[in-house]
């Protein structure tokens, strides 16, 4: 399509016209998930926004609390969560909602109950927010079984069980990546209709890539397989040209470049993290469901990352994903590793 069309184009497939497009796929369906899908959009659009106003409104600055995870919550975090929270139980289809900001998962009351669990990073990449660089909010999606009796086991269940993952970037444009389990797709947010339209349809990650994406900084403390792989990246033996490092620090945007670029995106375990850094359940569930959905893989070192179980949920892994035949190296040089061990 040349420009001049895409600028007249006036058919816009929107994220909810897409969704209940899919709907009508499966005969099944009554409409909670484009209801919740709803209520997720719009918590999206809210923190776009705030994001946007983040220097004019001052919101940049230390709330007084922190999180879980011992880090002093920005304003923006805890606005995110409280938008996301009170989006997800008003939708009524919700019952129990896992936040990256809150210790406990919270049960939603039973008149409001709904059959899906939702698990979220409501603004993650915390550490960009004051220098304007890209963040964003992952999810992932749970179908409970049983909606009137929610034990916290009902979230903590490998993360091919989900029925839905994505992610909302808030970049220099603001991007939500979404899969329902029948591949992955991109809906760019315009700002004038205030709706995300369809800009990226059936993402697909190319099978190799030319770029590897990691924090090198904590190179000492690297086990061998991920020093080994490293330094295949740098100096390849085989004729091939190195590879181009590309490393943002915020887990949202560096898998945005992986998915539409190719490479690999590695958050390792390390000598002083054994578990890694990044938390299952919202971060490296979702990420992973949309990588096999585009056609990559993710690895923890030990095996496919959606066949983990946690046991908590706030639980870490160590995470390698991105271009199936990278991916395949990074597992092969395990396994060898494994072998002479
Ligand atoms: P942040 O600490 O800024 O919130 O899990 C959080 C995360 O960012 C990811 O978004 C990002 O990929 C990673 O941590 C960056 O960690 P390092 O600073 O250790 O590289």
């Amino acid at each position: 399509m040349d420009h001049a069309t895409e600028a007249h184009q006036t058919d816009l497939m929107t994220i909810t016209r897409f969704v209940l497009n899919e709907q009508t796929k499966r005969p099944e369906s009554r409409g909670d998930f484009t209801i919740l899908l709803n209520h997720i959009v719009l918590g999206c659009k809210f923190v776009c926004s705030a994001v946007n106003k983040a220097g004019l409104a001052k919101l940049i600055g230390l709330a007084g609390e922190t999180n879980v995870q011992g880090e002093e919550q920005k304003k923006l975090d805890v606005l995110s969560n409280e938008v996301f929270i009170k989006a997800l139980v008003s939708s009524g289809r919700t019952c129990i909602l896992v936040s990256e900001e809150d210790e406990e998962a919270t049960f939603v009351e039973p008149s409001l109950r709904g059959k899906y669990s939702v698990v979220f990073d409501p603004l993650d990449g915390s550490s960009n927010i004051d220098c304007g660089v890209s963040i964003g909010t992952i999810f992932g999606i749970y179908m409970l079984k049983d909606s009137h009796e929610p034990t916290i086991e009902d979230v903590l269940q490998p993360g091919k069980n989900m029925v839905a993952a994505g992610y909302c970037m808030y970049g220099s444009s603001c991007t939500l990546v979404l899969s329902t389990g029948t591949g992955v797709n991109g809906f760019t947010l315009d700002p004038s209709l205030g709706e995300f339209i369809l800009t990226h349809p059936n993402i697909k990650i190319p099978k190799k890539g030319k770029i590897y994406s990691v924090n090198e900084g904590n190179a000492k403390n690297w086990d061998g397989p991920t020093a080994k792989y490293v330094e295949k990246c740098k100096f390849p033996k085989d004729g091939s040209p190195a590879k181009s490092l590309r490393y943002i620090g915020s887990m949202v945007a560096d898998v945005h470049r992986t998915l539409l670029y190719g490479g690999t995106f590695l958050y390792p375990a390390d000598k002083k993290s054994p578990n890694g850094k990044l938390r299952v359940l919202y971060e490296v569930f979702p990420m992973s469901f949309l990588m096999e959905q585009a056609g990559g893989q993710a690895f923890t070192g030990k095996l496919r990352a959606l066949d983990l179980v946690p046991e908590k949920i706030h639980e870490r892994s160590p995470i390698f994903l991105g271009s199936y035949d990278d991916i395949e190296e990074i597992k092969a040089l395990y396994a060898a590793e494994e072998k002479a061990a």
